[in-house]
């Protein structure tokens, strides 16, 4: 059993016996077209992620995850440089201005050791550290890591998901990479698990997962929640993507009554008050 308590981010400690609020500052600019030269663009995002950060810290998270690559079903890759050009001046500044545990949405085994020596306190990937040289990488920094499940890969993962039990399947395989990670000298109560809702799944498949969460916790690792807009919510809905808040708010309040201890989330200061509330009533005292 992990030591929840005083789980440690690098520098930062966080007591993972209390559900913790990381908030997504996702770094990947497409959505700019017009005006500026590139490097004015790269300022203007950077500025963007810093000011985004500390609001969510205001509103009570206590870890950031950075991404610069999209991973939303279909996305277009982006290059290792570009990934790097996005997130480390990112990285960099947060570690001065910004505190909170600084995680990183990363599969690149060259980001995570640059990531490591700029104060990132996380290595969250969506791949479980499955890429060539991400295991050793992340093994080398000392730091923690989150193993995502996903079937298939971004590009066609939501194609034709398929399983005979998603729980059993998503509980072996982190279980299984989880052991290998501790095969690769990281410490057993370094490593976080995520089922890894919307990665080659159907709504059955998530919500069968959120359902049956106790299955994963049975192996006695801290587990990650990442829900926040996404398209089960939708499925469910009928909703837009803009319109998905108090959906995914109902996710995170059956989370945390089944255990988990980390929320993923764009909506930081209305998911810390559901995780209050929820841990208010579980507790029977206001915490
Ligand atoms: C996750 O679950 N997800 S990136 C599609 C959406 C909304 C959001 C509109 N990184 C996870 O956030 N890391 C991502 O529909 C993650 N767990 C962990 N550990 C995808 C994302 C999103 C995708």
């Amino acid at each position: 059993m992990s030591n929840l308590s005083a789980f440690s981010f690098g520098q930062r400690t966080l007591d993972l016996t209390r559900p913790q609020v990381m908030g997504i500052v996702n770094v990947t600019p497409d959505s700019f077209s017009d005006g500026g030269t590139l490097f004015e663009l790269r300022q203007l995002c950077v500025d963007m992620a810093i000011e985004r950060a500390q609001q969510m810290v205001a509103d009570g998270a206590t870890i950031v995850d950075v991404g610069g690559e999209s991973t939303r079903p279909g996305a277009a890759p982006v290059s290792l440089q570009e990934e790097m050009d996005r997130v480390l001046p990112v990285v960099e500044r947060l570690n001065k201005e910004v505190d909170a545990v600084i995680s990183v949405d990363t599969s690149s085994p060259e980001l995570i050791t640059a990531v490591a020596e700029l104060g990132a306190g996380l290595i969250n990937d969506v791949r479980a550290l499955g890429r060539e040289g991400a295991l050793q990488a992340a093994a080398a920094t000392g730091l923690p890591v989150c193993l995502m499940h996903m079937q298939g890969s971004p590009a066609t993962m939501q194609d034709a998901p398929s399983y005979d039990d998603v729980v059993e399947e998503v509980v072996s395989f982190l279980s299984y990479r989880a052991e290998q990670c501790v095969a690769a000298g990281i410490a057993k109560d370094q490593i976080i698990l995520d089922p890894g809702f919307g990665f080659g799944k159907t709504l059955e498949h998530n919500l069968r997962l959120l359902n049956n969460l106790d299955q994963l916790q049975a192996l006695g690792l801290p587990v990650l929640l990442g829900t926040s807009r996404k398209s089960m919510i939708e499925h469910v809905l009928g909703r837009p993507v803009d319109e998905r808040l108090a959906g995914g708010l109902a996710t995170v309040a059956v989370g945390v009554m089944k255990g988990a201890c980390l929320f993923r989330v764009h909506d930081v200061k209305e998911t810390v008050d559901v995780v209050r509330m929820t841990e208010a009533v579980l507790n029977e005292c206001k915490v």
